[in-house]
C-alpha cells in the first residue's frame, strides 16, 4: 500500500515536493493539498495528477483520517499550530525548516513529543542526505584524519528574496550551516558571534549582505561561514573541514568542465532545489520508506529543529549586540538521546 500523503502549504516547497512525491519516489502519493489559497491549492492538486483531494483548513485535513503522514510547507510561523495538532493526532509529519517561528515554541514541540514518548515529526534538514556531506561527517566520525579542528563554511544564494532581513539571512539561511555544524560533529554549538563589514551594492540597501558568523561548539571546533545571499552569480554552498591531518572539501564545483570558444568553464547550479536535488529525493525516499516499514521518523528531529532555532536566536541577538552570544538548550529528553 503506498502511503497517503496531504501537502500542507503549496507554495515554492511545497509544489517542489509534491512533484518529487508524484514522480520520483516511490511507494507515496499525494493524495491531499492544503492551500488557504484556492487557486494554489488547485494548480498544486493538478501537479499530483488531480488525484489529490483540496483542503483549505490544515486541521480539517489532519481530523479527516484519510492521510498516513504529512508533508508541512508553510511559512515557518504558521507550523506550531500544526505540528501540535499532528502531535495529538499522532500523526507522521514531515516539516521543513524552521520548526516554528522561535526557540520557545520550538521547546514546548519538543516537549509535547517527548511526553508522547514517540517520534513523528521529522525536520526538512537536507543537506544531511546531501552525497558530500555525508561523505565529509565519515572524517568527522572514523577519526582518520585526527580530531577535526575548524569548519570553513561558505552559502551564496545568486539573489534574497523580496523583504529578506538580517534576521533571515540567520534564521532561513545559516540556520543550515548551523544544523551541518551539529551533523558533522555530532555536538551543540555553544556560541555564536557576527560580523557586518562592507554591503554589497547589490543587497538593495536593506540587507548587511555578505556577514560573518562565528560559532563554537562543545569540544572547541571553531567554525566560520560567509552567508552571501546576494552573490549573483549562482548558488554555491561550500565546506572545508580542517583536521589535525588534513584538509577535506565538499561542494565544489561539479559536473562538465567543458571547453569551447577559447574558454573553459561549467555550469554553476541557480538556485538550492537543483544543488540539493539529489538530497531532497534521498530525505524523502528515506522518510516514506522509513513509514511504511512502521518505523518511526529518524530523520533530523524535533530536537535538532529546536537546537537550530536556539542557535538562531543567539545568532540574531548577536547580529543585534556585536556582541559573542553564549547558546543555552536545557534538558534533552531521552527520545532524543
Ligand atoms: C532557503 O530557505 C533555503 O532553505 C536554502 O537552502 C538556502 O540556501 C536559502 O538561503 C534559504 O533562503
Amino acid at each position: 500500500e503506498n502511503l497517503r500523503i496531504a501537502v500542507i502549504g503549496t507554495g515554492r516547497m511545497g509544489s517542489d515536493h509534491i512533484k518529487r512525491l508524484t514522480h520520483t519516489i516511490a511507494g507515496a502519493d499525494v493524495t491531499g493539498v492544503v492551500d488557504i489559497d484556492a487557486g494554489r491549492a488547485t494548480a498544486a492538486a493538478a501537479l499530483a495528477g488531480d488525484h489529490a483531494k483540496v483542503w483549505n483548513d490544515p486541521h480539517a485535513a489532519l481530523a479527516s483520517g484519510e492521510y498516513d503522514a504529512f508533508v508541512l510547507t508553510t511559512p515557518g510561523m504558521l507550523h506550531y499550530d500544526v505540528l501540535m495538532d499532528a502531535l495529538d493526532k499522532r500523526v507522521p509529519i514531515f516539516c521543513e525548516k524552521p520548526l516554528t517561528a522561535d526557540a520557545a515554541t520550538a521547546r514546548e514541540i519538543v516537549d509535547a513529543e517527548a511526553a508522547l514518548g514517540q517520534r513523528l515529526i521529522q525536520v526538512g534538514f537536507m543537506r544531511r542526505f546531501d552525497a558530500g556531506y555525508q561523505r565529509l561527517r565519515g572524517w568527522f566520525e572514523d577519526g582518520s584524519l585526527g580530531a577535526a579542528l575548524m569548519l570553513h563554511c561558505r552559502h551564496r544564494n545568486p539573489t534574497s528574496p523580496p523583504n529578506f532581513t538580517d534576521a533571515l539571512m540567520i534564521y532561513d539561511s545559516v540556520v543550515h550551516e548551523i544544523d551541518g555544524v551539529r551533523y558533522f560533529t555530532g555536538e551543540e554549538i555553544t556560541e555564536i558571534t557576527v560580523r557586518r563589514g562592507r554591503a554589497s551594492r547589490g543587497a538593495g540597501g536593506q540587507l548587511s549582505d555578505p556577514q560573518q558568523i562565528l560559532m563554537r561548539t562543545e569540544s572547541d571546533v571553531l567554525v566560520d561561514v560567509e552567508i552571501f545571499v546576494n552573490a549573483a552569480f549562482g548558488y554555491q554552498v561550500h565546506t572545508e573541514a580542517v583536521f589535525e591531518q588534513g584538509v577535506v572539501d565538499i561542494g565544489g564545483d561539479e559536473g562538465a568542465y567543458v571547453r569551447t570558444a577559447g574558454r573553459w568553464g561549467g555550469a554553476v547550479t541557480p538556485g538550492f532545489e537543483q544543488r540539493f536535488a539529489a538530497a531532497f529525493d534521498t530525505e524523502f525516499q528515506g522518510w516514506v520508506n522509513t513509514l511504511r516499514a512502521g518505523r518511526a521518523p529518524d530523520g533530523p528531529s524535533a530536537w535538532d529543529g529546536y537546537a537550530a532555532a536556539a542557535c538562531c536566536e543567539a545568532g540574531v541577538a548577536a547580529q543585534d549586540s556585536g556582541e559573542t552570544v553564549a547558546v543555552t538548550l536545557g534538558d534533552k529528553p531521552a527520545l532524543y538521546r
